[in-house]
Protein backbone atom coordinates (compact mmCIF):
# COMPACT_ATOMS: atom_id res chain seq x y z
CA UNK A 1 0.00 0.00 0.00
CA UNK A 2 2.73 2.56 1.09
CA UNK A 3 4.36 2.66 -2.65
CA UNK A 4 0.79 3.04 -4.35
CA UNK A 5 0.54 5.94 -2.16
CA UNK A 6 3.81 7.04 -2.82
CA UNK A 7 3.61 6.49 -6.89
CA UNK A 8 0.09 8.56 -6.89
CA UNK A 9 0.80 11.52 -4.96
CA UNK A 10 4.70 11.75 -6.69
CA UNK A 11 3.27 11.10 -10.22
CA UNK A 12 -0.45 12.60 -10.18
CA UNK A 13 -0.13 14.62 -6.93
CA UNK A 14 -3.11 12.77 -5.63
CA UNK A 15 -3.57 11.65 -1.83
CA UNK A 16 -6.63 9.38 -1.92
CA UNK A 17 -8.28 9.61 1.58
CA UNK A 18 -8.52 4.89 1.23
CA UNK A 19 -4.74 5.40 1.63
CA UNK A 20 -4.90 6.58 4.69
CA UNK A 21 -4.94 4.73 7.84
CA UNK A 22 -3.66 7.81 9.82
CA UNK A 23 -5.46 11.36 10.91
CA UNK A 24 -2.82 14.00 12.13
CA UNK A 25 -4.88 16.33 14.69
CA UNK A 26 -3.67 19.93 14.16
CA UNK A 27 -4.76 22.87 16.70
CA UNK A 28 -4.39 25.83 15.87
CA UNK A 29 -4.93 29.42 17.13
CA UNK A 30 -2.94 32.07 14.94
CA UNK A 31 -0.54 30.20 13.48
CA UNK A 32 -0.30 31.79 10.19
CA UNK A 33 3.18 31.73 9.47
CA UNK A 34 3.26 27.86 10.25
CA UNK A 35 0.12 26.43 9.05
CA UNK A 36 1.10 26.14 5.14
CA UNK A 37 4.65 24.83 5.53
CA UNK A 38 3.84 22.14 8.11
CA UNK A 39 0.82 20.94 6.02
CA UNK A 40 2.74 20.87 3.03
CA UNK A 41 5.80 19.28 4.82
CA UNK A 42 3.05 16.10 6.29
CA UNK A 43 1.86 15.62 2.70
CA UNK A 44 6.11 15.03 1.50
CA UNK A 45 5.71 12.40 4.28
CA UNK A 46 6.29 8.89 2.34
CA UNK A 47 3.60 7.95 4.10
CA UNK A 48 0.38 9.11 3.27
CA UNK A 49 -1.01 10.83 6.47
CA UNK A 50 -4.62 12.70 6.41
CA UNK A 51 -4.64 16.12 8.29
CA UNK A 52 -7.88 17.73 10.51
CA UNK A 53 -7.07 20.92 11.23
CA UNK A 54 -9.05 22.48 14.37
CA UNK A 55 -8.82 26.45 14.06
CA UNK A 56 -10.64 28.46 17.05
CA UNK A 57 -11.48 31.25 15.10
CA UNK A 58 -7.90 32.74 14.47
CA UNK A 59 -7.91 36.28 13.78
CA UNK A 60 -5.06 35.97 11.73
CA UNK A 61 -6.76 34.01 9.07
CA UNK A 62 -5.54 30.30 9.67
CA UNK A 63 -8.59 28.81 8.55
CA UNK A 64 -8.80 31.15 5.44
CA UNK A 65 -5.09 29.56 4.38
CA UNK A 66 -6.51 25.97 5.20
CA UNK A 67 -9.45 26.23 2.86
CA UNK A 68 -6.98 27.49 0.10
CA UNK A 69 -5.05 24.08 0.61
CA UNK A 70 -8.12 22.84 0.55
CA UNK A 71 -8.18 23.05 -3.15
CA UNK A 72 -4.73 21.23 -3.55
CA UNK A 73 -5.51 18.32 -1.13
CA UNK A 74 -9.36 17.70 -1.14
CA UNK A 75 -9.11 14.35 -0.24
CA UNK A 76 -6.23 14.29 2.70
CA UNK A 77 -6.71 17.91 4.00
CA UNK A 78 -9.57 18.76 6.43
CA UNK A 79 -11.01 21.73 8.70
CA UNK A 80 -13.25 21.95 11.85
CA UNK A 81 -13.84 25.66 12.52
CA UNK A 82 -14.90 27.01 15.68
CA UNK A 83 -16.21 30.23 16.48
CA UNK A 84 -13.75 31.29 19.26
CA UNK A 85 -10.82 30.59 21.30
CA UNK A 86 -11.96 27.30 23.57
CA UNK A 87 -8.64 25.63 24.36
CA UNK A 88 -6.58 23.18 23.32
CA UNK A 89 -8.20 19.98 25.23
CA UNK A 90 -11.56 20.70 23.61
CA UNK A 91 -9.90 20.97 20.36
CA UNK A 92 -8.53 18.00 20.20
CA UNK A 93 -11.63 16.20 21.41
CA UNK A 94 -13.41 17.39 18.87
CA UNK A 95 -11.07 16.36 16.57
CA UNK A 96 -11.20 13.05 17.62
CA UNK A 97 -15.21 12.78 17.48
CA UNK A 98 -14.64 14.03 13.68
CA UNK A 99 -12.13 10.97 13.42
CA UNK A 100 -13.81 8.59 14.66
CA UNK A 101 -17.14 8.74 12.99
CA UNK A 102 -14.63 8.39 10.02
CA UNK A 103 -12.40 4.92 9.48
CA UNK A 104 -9.26 5.90 10.74
CA UNK A 105 -7.27 4.24 13.01
CA UNK A 106 -4.23 6.22 14.16
CA UNK A 107 -4.66 9.52 15.61
CA UNK A 108 -1.99 12.17 16.13
CA UNK A 109 -1.55 15.09 17.81
CA UNK A 110 0.23 17.53 16.51
CA UNK A 111 1.51 20.85 17.01
CA UNK A 112 1.30 23.20 14.42
CA UNK A 113 4.64 25.52 15.43
CA UNK A 114 7.78 22.80 14.67
CA UNK A 115 8.04 22.53 17.76
CA UNK A 116 7.15 18.86 16.81
CA UNK A 117 9.07 17.98 13.68
CA UNK A 118 6.74 16.22 11.35
CA UNK A 119 9.05 13.63 10.35
CA UNK A 120 8.81 11.91 13.55
CA UNK A 121 5.09 11.31 12.47
CA UNK A 122 6.06 7.63 11.07
CA UNK A 123 8.14 6.80 13.97
CA UNK A 124 5.19 7.36 16.19
CA UNK A 125 2.92 5.58 13.92
CA UNK A 126 5.88 2.99 13.60
CA UNK A 127 5.36 2.42 17.67
CA UNK A 128 1.87 1.87 17.39
CA UNK A 129 2.20 -1.00 14.54
CA UNK A 130 5.48 -2.11 17.24
CA UNK A 131 2.25 -2.93 19.97
CA UNK A 132 2.08 0.51 22.16
CA UNK A 133 -1.73 1.38 22.15
CA UNK A 134 -0.01 5.33 22.95
CA UNK A 135 3.01 6.18 21.22
CA UNK A 136 4.21 9.18 23.36
CA UNK A 137 7.05 11.90 21.78
CA UNK A 138 9.01 11.96 24.38
CA UNK A 139 11.69 14.82 25.81
CA UNK A 140 13.15 13.30 28.45
CA UNK A 141 13.63 9.76 27.47
CA UNK A 142 17.15 8.83 26.79
CA UNK A 143 17.45 10.34 23.34
CA UNK A 144 14.81 13.26 23.75
CA UNK A 145 16.02 16.17 23.71
CA UNK A 146 14.76 20.18 23.98
CA UNK A 147 15.85 22.72 21.63
CA UNK A 148 16.11 26.29 22.08
CA UNK A 149 14.13 26.93 24.92
CA UNK A 150 15.38 29.10 27.25
CA UNK A 151 16.39 27.53 30.39
CA UNK A 152 13.66 28.73 32.82
CA UNK A 153 11.27 27.15 30.45
CA UNK A 154 12.71 23.60 30.03
CA UNK A 155 13.26 23.79 34.45
CA UNK A 156 9.07 24.41 34.11
CA UNK A 157 8.89 21.77 31.90
CA UNK A 158 10.66 19.23 33.42
CA UNK A 159 9.56 19.94 36.71
CA UNK A 160 5.97 19.45 35.76
CA UNK A 161 6.65 16.12 34.38
CA UNK A 162 8.17 15.05 37.88
CA UNK A 163 5.67 16.68 39.72
CA UNK A 164 3.16 14.76 37.51
CA UNK A 165 4.85 11.48 37.74
CA UNK A 166 5.25 11.96 41.83
CA UNK A 167 1.21 12.38 41.97
CA UNK A 168 0.00 10.27 39.34
CA UNK A 169 2.75 7.43 39.73
CA UNK A 170 2.38 6.95 35.79
CA UNK A 171 5.18 5.45 34.00
CA UNK A 172 5.50 8.15 31.56
CA UNK A 173 8.47 10.41 31.33
CA UNK A 174 7.14 13.31 29.88
CA UNK A 175 3.54 12.94 30.50
CA UNK A 176 3.20 16.61 29.46
CA UNK A 177 4.10 15.84 25.81
CA UNK A 178 1.33 16.94 23.21
CA UNK A 179 3.16 14.96 19.89
CA UNK A 180 0.97 11.73 20.75
CA UNK A 181 -0.15 8.93 18.48
CA UNK A 182 -3.32 7.17 19.50
CA UNK A 183 -4.81 3.88 18.59
CA UNK A 184 -8.71 3.91 17.82
CA UNK A 185 -9.47 0.87 20.43
CA UNK A 186 -7.67 3.76 23.16
CA UNK A 187 -10.20 6.96 21.98
CA UNK A 188 -13.05 4.54 21.26
CA UNK A 189 -12.59 3.49 25.21
CA UNK A 190 -12.32 7.16 26.80
CA UNK A 191 -15.60 8.85 27.75
CA UNK A 192 -14.50 12.21 26.61
CA UNK A 193 -17.12 13.28 28.64
CA UNK A 194 -14.99 12.36 32.05
CA UNK A 195 -12.06 14.36 30.44
CA UNK A 196 -11.94 17.44 32.87
CA UNK A 197 -9.01 19.53 31.56
CA UNK A 198 -9.31 21.64 28.84
CA UNK A 199 -5.94 23.49 28.65
CA UNK A 200 -2.80 22.35 27.92
CA UNK A 201 -3.15 19.70 30.97
CA UNK A 202 -5.20 17.93 28.80
CA UNK A 203 -2.43 15.80 27.65
CA UNK A 204 -1.66 15.17 30.91
CA UNK A 205 -5.08 13.43 31.62
CA UNK A 206 -5.47 11.56 28.07
CA UNK A 207 -2.56 9.63 29.19
CA UNK A 208 -3.28 9.14 32.85
CA UNK A 209 -6.68 7.62 31.29
CA UNK A 210 -5.33 5.43 28.91
CA UNK A 211 -3.10 4.11 31.87
CA UNK A 212 -6.23 4.08 34.01
CA UNK A 213 -7.68 2.14 31.17
CA UNK A 214 -4.68 -0.41 31.10
CA UNK A 215 -3.48 0.52 27.88
CA UNK A 216 0.32 0.20 26.93
CA UNK A 217 2.20 3.40 26.44
CA UNK A 218 5.63 3.56 24.75
CA UNK A 219 7.67 6.55 24.71
CA UNK A 220 9.65 7.64 21.42
CA UNK A 221 12.69 10.20 21.84
CA UNK A 222 12.04 13.05 20.19
CA UNK A 223 13.82 16.39 19.44
CA UNK A 224 11.52 19.32 20.54
CA UNK A 225 12.19 22.75 19.10
CA UNK A 226 10.89 26.02 20.30
CA UNK A 227 8.81 27.75 18.05
CA UNK A 228 10.62 30.24 15.76
CA UNK A 229 7.57 31.80 14.00
CA UNK A 230 4.19 33.09 15.82
CA UNK A 231 3.21 33.87 19.05
CA UNK A 232 3.30 31.54 22.32
CA UNK A 233 -0.07 30.95 24.07
CA UNK A 234 1.17 29.70 27.27
CA UNK A 235 -0.27 31.52 30.65
CA UNK A 236 -0.24 31.35 34.57
CA UNK A 237 -3.60 30.05 34.09
CA UNK A 238 -2.21 26.78 32.84
CA UNK A 239 0.21 26.35 34.98
CA UNK A 240 -1.99 26.93 37.90
CA UNK A 241 -4.72 24.71 36.50
CA UNK A 242 -2.51 22.05 36.06
CA UNK A 243 -0.84 21.81 40.07
CA UNK A 244 -4.36 21.83 41.96
CA UNK A 245 -6.01 19.80 39.16
CA UNK A 246 -3.14 17.40 38.71
CA UNK A 247 -3.94 16.39 42.34
CA UNK A 248 -7.67 16.51 41.51
CA UNK A 249 -7.25 14.02 38.75
CA UNK A 250 -6.11 11.35 41.19
CA UNK A 251 -8.11 12.32 43.77
CA UNK A 252 -11.05 11.43 41.23
CA UNK A 253 -9.35 7.94 39.91
CA UNK A 254 -9.69 5.98 43.08
CA UNK A 255 -13.58 6.20 42.77
CA UNK A 256 -14.12 6.35 38.91
CA UNK A 257 -12.73 5.31 36.09
CA UNK A 258 -12.30 7.13 32.16
CA UNK A 259 -15.37 5.09 30.79
CA UNK A 260 -18.79 5.99 32.67
N1 LIG B 1 -7.77 25.26 18.38
C1 LIG B 1 -6.98 25.71 19.35
N2 LIG B 1 -5.64 25.60 19.24
C2 LIG B 1 -4.86 26.06 20.24
C3 LIG B 1 -5.39 26.67 21.40
N3 LIG B 1 -4.34 27.01 22.22
C4 LIG B 1 -3.22 26.64 21.58
N4 LIG B 1 -3.52 26.07 20.37
C5 LIG B 1 -2.61 25.45 19.40
O1 LIG B 1 -2.02 24.35 20.05
C6 LIG B 1 -0.67 24.19 19.65
C7 LIG B 1 0.24 24.31 20.86
O2 LIG B 1 0.20 25.62 21.36
P1 LIG B 1 1.49 26.50 21.61
O3 LIG B 1 1.09 27.93 21.72
O4 LIG B 1 2.55 26.18 20.62
O5 LIG B 1 1.89 26.02 23.03
P2 LIG B 1 3.29 25.72 23.60
O6 LIG B 1 4.04 24.86 22.65
O7 LIG B 1 3.09 25.23 24.98
O8 LIG B 1 3.89 27.17 23.73
P3 LIG B 1 4.76 28.00 22.65
O9 LIG B 1 5.33 27.09 21.65
O10 LIG B 1 5.75 28.70 23.50
O11 LIG B 1 3.78 28.92 22.02
C8 LIG B 1 -0.41 25.23 18.60
O12 LIG B 1 -0.63 24.65 17.33
C9 LIG B 1 -1.46 26.30 18.92
O13 LIG B 1 -1.82 27.05 17.79
C10 LIG B 1 -6.82 26.78 21.50
O14 LIG B 1 -7.38 27.31 22.46
N5 LIG B 1 -7.56 26.29 20.45
MG1 LIG C 1 4.50 25.41 20.80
Amino acid sequence: MLPLALYLRTRYNLNPKFLSDSLVIIPTYNEKENIEKIIEVVFALPKAFDILVVDDGSPDGTAAIVKRLQQKYPDALHILERSGKLGLGTAYIAGFHWGLARDYDYFIEMDADFSHNPKDLERLYQACLDGADVAVGSRYVRGGRVENWPRDRIMLSYGASLYVRMITWMPVKDPTAGFVCYKRKVLEKINFDKIRFIGYAFQIEMKFASRRLGFKIAEVPITFTDRVEGDSKMSKNIIREAILGVMEMKWRSFFSNYVE
